[in-house]
């Protein structure tokens, strides 16, 4: 076992790692937890050599101790989400053949029957915690698969990205220097722990680090005030709807609170937005607020962080700066051409960060990439003067919302089976506190609301929750659907 992140951790010792529900938790302890964990894993084997090995945790150091134990005997972690519809869930289980699902306390009813349907084992956390002491673990080479996040695409069943250690370890180190991350700093994860921006530039930049990443299970408005006002916090990072809803909780305080908040806010060293556009109005707002432009930044599942404005120098509204070290980033036509300066072109990215392949689907994977290696985002973007900027994404069926990313068929294939809609287009539009809404165009044969639609989705597909919401319905004529694009249909509404 000689990863950096768990070589690093070694020296930290008790320096404090985690906070988590209020207990803190040293790096000694972490490494000691993820060992144990790790021996009961194997087993009396060697080497996992790339299980899979799924599991539900909350965010906290439970979680930690399960992802670094996976890592730590060989295995490949593969996070699951809750608020994931129950047959997404199934289908990662089955996808990635799981050899073994762990569930942590609060998740059994929700996972139990979907194991016996999956024929994976299921074992809860505690369990594995209970190991006595820790055994002899295996040496893992960094070019092994590690981790596998589902992400959905462009058409209706998510995709499996691959991370090796290697990739991982080049996606923190990278931030760790963009960022100047140091072992003073303390940041407050409020993300979910299924996505690359809570796992690596929250969570294992901190780890890397020798600093402290607190937890909240899940995001509170109120929370992360508080523990902005402690004064504990040297970084925070979230989505641009965190933002959005934390101006609007500053709002709703009293003049001499709002006043203790800001100063207590503009203490903080840095504080990052990403995963879905940052509004200017949000990035002004927060500005007056707390005195600090946001540091946008651009990234994705597939390739961690790609750009960012710097660290130190001026951060430009409604852009995101230059490529991050190590990233090779081109702007292409249809054709594949570079553009010419000014032009707008689709964003393709090359370097060590980007992911190695997508899980048992090597024709997506072949067509992720160019012949020469570049890979596609499907992201447009233009290079404005000195920043790039990002204008949308290429395809009109990826929506982003509240910095989650839904696929459109995925929802029109289930609204298709409702017994009077007989056609439909799924689109996302523009809101500036969820970046966008689902909305549906429909042609029904008989009246249906939006609440309808809303509860034959969570019917159909138990557990069919947020963030698929959907907004706005809108009847179209019968003889329009088909004849209209989806980007008309986008404008409509
Ligand atoms: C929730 N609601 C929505 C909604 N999500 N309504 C419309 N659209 C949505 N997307 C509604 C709920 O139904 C509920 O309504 C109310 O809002 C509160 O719900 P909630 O679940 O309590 O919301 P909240 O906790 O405030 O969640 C918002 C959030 C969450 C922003 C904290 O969405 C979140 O954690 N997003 C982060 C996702 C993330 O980490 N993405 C990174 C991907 S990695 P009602 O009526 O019941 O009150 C990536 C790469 C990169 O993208 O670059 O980083
Ligand atoms: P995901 O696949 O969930 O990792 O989401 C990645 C996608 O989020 C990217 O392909 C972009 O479309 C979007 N994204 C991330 N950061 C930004 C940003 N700063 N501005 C606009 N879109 C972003």
């Amino acid at each position: 076992m000689h990863l950096g992140l768990f070589e690093r951790a070694r020296g930290f010792g008790d320096r404090m790692a985690l906070v988590s529900e209020g207990t803190s938790y040293s790096y000694a302890a972490l490494l000691d937890a993820s060992e144990k964990i790790a021996t009961s894993l194997l087993n009396g084997r060697e080497d996992l050599k790339e299980a899979r090995i799924a599991f539900l945790v909350a965010p906290s150091f439970a979680y930690t101790a399960t992802q670094w134990g996976i890592w730590m005997a060989g295995g490949v972690a593969v996070p699951l989400c809750e608020l994931h519809p129950i047959p997404s869930v199934e289908y990662v289980l089955n996808d990635t053949q799981a050899e073994l699902l762990i569930t942590g306390p609060g998740y059994e009813d929700f996972l139990s029957p979907l194991a016996s349907k999956c024929k994976i084992p299921i074992r809860p956390l505690s369990e594995f915690l209970n190991t006595e002491t820790a055994g002899v673990l295996p040496t893992l080479d960094p070019e092994r698969r590690a981790m596998i996040l589902y992400t959905s695409g462009t058409t209706s069943k998510p995709k499996g990205v691959v991370s090796t250690h290697k990739i991982i370890e080049c996606q923190i180190t990278t931030l760790i220097r963009a960022w100047a991350w140091e072992k003073e700093d303390y940041i407050l994860n409020v993300l979910p722990l299924h996505h690359v921006h809570g796992i690596i530039n929250v969570m294992s930049c901190a780890l890397w680090s020798g600093a402290c990443c607190e937890f909240l299970p899940e995001f509170d408005a109120a929370r992360v005030w508080e523990a902005i006002k402690s004064g504990r916090l040297t970084l925070f990072m979230a989505v641009p709807t965190i933002y959005f809803k934390l101006i609007a909780f500053w709002k709703d305080q009293a003049k001499n609170e709002r006043e203790l908040l800001s100063k207590a806010a503009s203490q903080l060293r840095l504080m990052v937005s990403g995963s879905a556009a940052l509004p200017v109005s949000v990035l002004e707002q927060w500005k007056v607020i707390s005195d600090h432009v946001l540091l946008e930044r651009y990234g994705m599942t597939e390739i961690g962080m790609g750009l960012s404005n710097p660290y130190q120098g001026e951060r430009k509204p409604g852009h995101v700066g230059l490529p991050l070290p190590g990233v090779q980033l081109r702007l292409v036509d249809e054709n594949e051409e570079e553009v010419a300066v000014g032009r707008q072109g689709e964003i393709q990215v090359k370097g060590p960060c980007v992911f190695r392949e997508y899980w048992r689907n090597e024709k997506a994977t072949q067509e992720a990439f160019t012949e020469d290696g570049w890979f596609r985002t499907g992201d447009m973007a233009v290079w404005n003067e000195d920043s790039y900027q990002i204008l949308g994404r290429s395809s009109v069926d990826i929506i982003k919302s509240g910095g989650y990313k839904i696929s459109a068929l995925e929802i029109e294939e289930v609204l298709r089976k409702h017994p009077v809609v007989l056609d439909c287009a799924v689109v996302g539009i523009p809101n500036e506190e969820w970046g966008e809404l689902v909305a549906a165009a429909i042609v029904s044969e008989g009246d249906v609301s939006t609440e309808e639609l809303q509860g034959y989705l969570k019917t159909f597909l138990p557990g069919y929750k947020i963030p698929r919401k959907i907004s706005f319905v809108k009847e179209l004529p019968r003889n329009v659907m088909g004849k209209v694009s989806k980007a008309e249909v986008k404008k409509s509404f």
